[in-house]
């Protein structure tokens, strides 16, 4: 208490993060002790989130996933994560409301950032995460979704959309509110060891 460091979080943004996520204040001071622990140049690098990704899933091929992870995170897209933006990436993800997961899906998979998502971009992303399941997994995948191909085909004709057509926010969000196995095949849940 009342020892100002350089290393404490500024006022502005400890308001802002409060006003835009559901932490408490307590919660934030924790948060950013940590970040700063973890992370001293208050920046977290894509080699540094790759690690991280690497640590959780020892068993997949974790580059490519972490790599769109890290894009949908860097919400200013200066290369890095910054701790306001690993917070809201925290609020997102961790978050109970299926409908904010959603928004963050939709950024996940909206690969160059134009609002809309192509078929190219779903492709994109199933084979990032197809690359999660770990190889003994894979094999006991059902027929029609055993490669990362045949998932991206599958995932994009629940959206009822042309090859050529785009998808925009509230198309995604519906769709895969309105279909258990859409949404089963947007993500990756390693089964609990
Ligand atoms: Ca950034
Ligand atoms: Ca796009």
């Amino acid at each position: 208490m009342g020892n100002t460091k350089s290393s404490a979080m500024s006022k502005e943004i400890l308001e802002d993060l409060k006003l835009s996520t559901k932490f408490t204040e307590t919660e934030l001071c924790q948060w950013y002790e940590n970040f700063q622990k973890q992370c001293p140049t208050g920046l977290i690098t894509p080699q540094e989130f790759e690690n991280i990704y690497a640590r959780f899933f020892p068993d997949s091929e974790t580059k490519s996933y972490a790599h769109h992870v890290f894009r949908s995170f860097d919400t200013n897209d200066d290369g890095t994560l910054d701790f306001k933006e690993y917070i809201i990436a925290l609020h997102m993800t961790s978050s109970g409301q299926m409908s904010r997961k959603l928004e963050w899906a939709f950024s996940l998979f909206d690969v160059d950032k134009n609002g809309y998502i192509t078929k190219s971009e779903v492709g994109d992303i199933c084979q990032a995460l197809f690359k999660l399941i770990p190889a003994e997994d894979q094999a006991k995948l059902p027929e029609d979704e055993n490669t990362a191909e045949k998932r991206a085909e599958k995932l994009w004709n629940y959206f009822d959309k042309g090859d050529n057509e785009k998808l925009a926010e509230g198309e995604f969000i519906k769709g895969v509110l309105e279909n258990e196995n859409a949404l089963h095949l947007i993500q990756y849940q390693p089964a609990a060891k």
